[in-house]
């Protein structure tokens, strides 16, 4: 399975419809309760050489996958909805914060006026309640091996106690600049405000797309060092519906190059700093996806668990030797297939194949 990323945002702020316009599943929006969860192939020009090359049975295409978790009323909503809402929240790798950046009083709203400023706050105090409660409860937990002196616990409560304050303080975890030891002492927690945000500014039509609310909104993301990108979400909903052809006509009418979706899924490889790497063969030909500097059992273990557990090395070649040599023989002709070791890191266009003890 491939990464997941989770649409949040204000009700009505579009979430349901960027979801179609993503996913062309045609889900119907206003579903207040209910989840949406799709699997998008991500697009690589490269599967297509490497097809060539290989002629496999089967071509897979690396997936990321999209949840549409609806209304962010996540902590102040001590219900089950609630909970069950921030378990989804937690599930995800990486948050798409859809921002109401449109006018139309035909359309409720949860304010009279359109302010992604106010939004994104919102937004993220519902996130950091919900992580207050998360530190609360690990500090309780780890106050009995404080007491006994347990030099881990006490380091671990400190760094918790500092994420609290600032969280306390308004300041999402993922602002906070947190060391790599600061964050080991939090990582179990899963707090929702550490997950990396990707901006997205729901607009009506392409003229909108310099409007002061996207800019507002563009400003508030370089601020944190993110990105954000601007989407017709009705529009491209409805495209979403027609035929490669039409969809590729209707695209360049409203001034778009790519669809919503490619420019979502590219967005989401830069801000989750992804690469793909492949494994090939006469039966199959894929794409993976894992993390820049992700070591090599760890880029085995999306292949298979197995695979990571009882990892002993990883044959490489690389992608462009390939379409250079022609063959994977040609390649080990020429000395260049390589064996790597655990404390390898995966780079984009690594062909792999994992040896492990079964
Ligand atoms: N005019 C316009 N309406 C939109 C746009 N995006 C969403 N809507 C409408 O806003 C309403 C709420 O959208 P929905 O996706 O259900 O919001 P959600 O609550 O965040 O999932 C629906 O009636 C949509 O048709 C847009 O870009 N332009
Ligand atoms: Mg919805």
């Amino acid at each position: 399975m491939g990464l997941s990323c989770g649409l949040i945002g204000l009700p009505s702020s579009g979430k349901t419809v960027i979801f179609n316009a993503v996913t062309a599943a045609g889900v119907s929006s206003y579903n207040g309760s209910e989840m949406n969860r799709a699997v998008v192939y991500v697009p690589d020009q490269r599967l297509n050489r490497l097809t060539e090359i290989y002629r496999p049975q089967k071509v897979v295409p690396a997936t990321l996958e999209v949840v549409d978790i609806s209304g962010v009323k996540v902590g102040h909503q001590r219900n089950e909805h609630g909970s069950r809402l921030l378990g989804y929240i937690k599930d995800v790798e990486a948050l798409l914060h859809v921002v109401r950046c449109f006018e139309d009083d035909s359309i409720p709203f949860e304010y009279e006026t359109i302010d992604p400023v106010r939004d994104i706050e919102t937004v993220d105090l519902e996130l950091m309640v919900a992580d207050s409660n998360t530190l609360e409860n690990k500090i309780k937990r780890l106050a009995k091996k404080v007491r006994a002196g347990d030099k881990d616990a006490i380091r671990d409560t400190a760094n918790c106690e500092k994420v609290y304050t600032a969280i306390q303080q308004g300041t999402p975890a993922r602002k906070q600049n947190l060391s790599v030891q600061e964050l080991a002492s939090i990582r179990e927690c899963n707090l929702a405000s550490l997950k990396p945000v990707l901006y997205i500014a729901n607009i009506k039509s392409i003229a909108d797309a310099g409007n002061h609310h996207v800019k507002a909104l563009e400003r508030i993301a370089s601020d944190e060092g993110a990105e954000a990108i601007v989407i017709c979400g009705k529009d491209e909903a409805d495209i979403s519906q027609l035929s490669l052809e039409e969809r590729q006509e209707f695209l360049r009418e409203l001034g778009l190059k790519e669809s919503s979706m490619e420019r979502l899924l590219s967005a989401a490889y830069r801000m989750l700093g992804l690469i793909n790497f492949f494994t090939t063969g006469e039966d199959e030909v894929r794409a993976w996806t894992c993390r820049k500097k992700d070591k090599a059992p760890v880029a085995a273990g999306k292949i298979h668990t197995d695979m990571e557990k009882s990892f002993i090395r990883m044959e490489v070649i690389r992608y462009e030797d390939l379409i250079e040599l022609g063959s994977e023989a040609a390649i080990s002709k020429a000395g260049r297939q390589r064996l790597e070791g655990r404390d390898y890191e995966v780079q984009d266009g690594d062909i792999v194949a994992v040896r492990f003890s079964k």
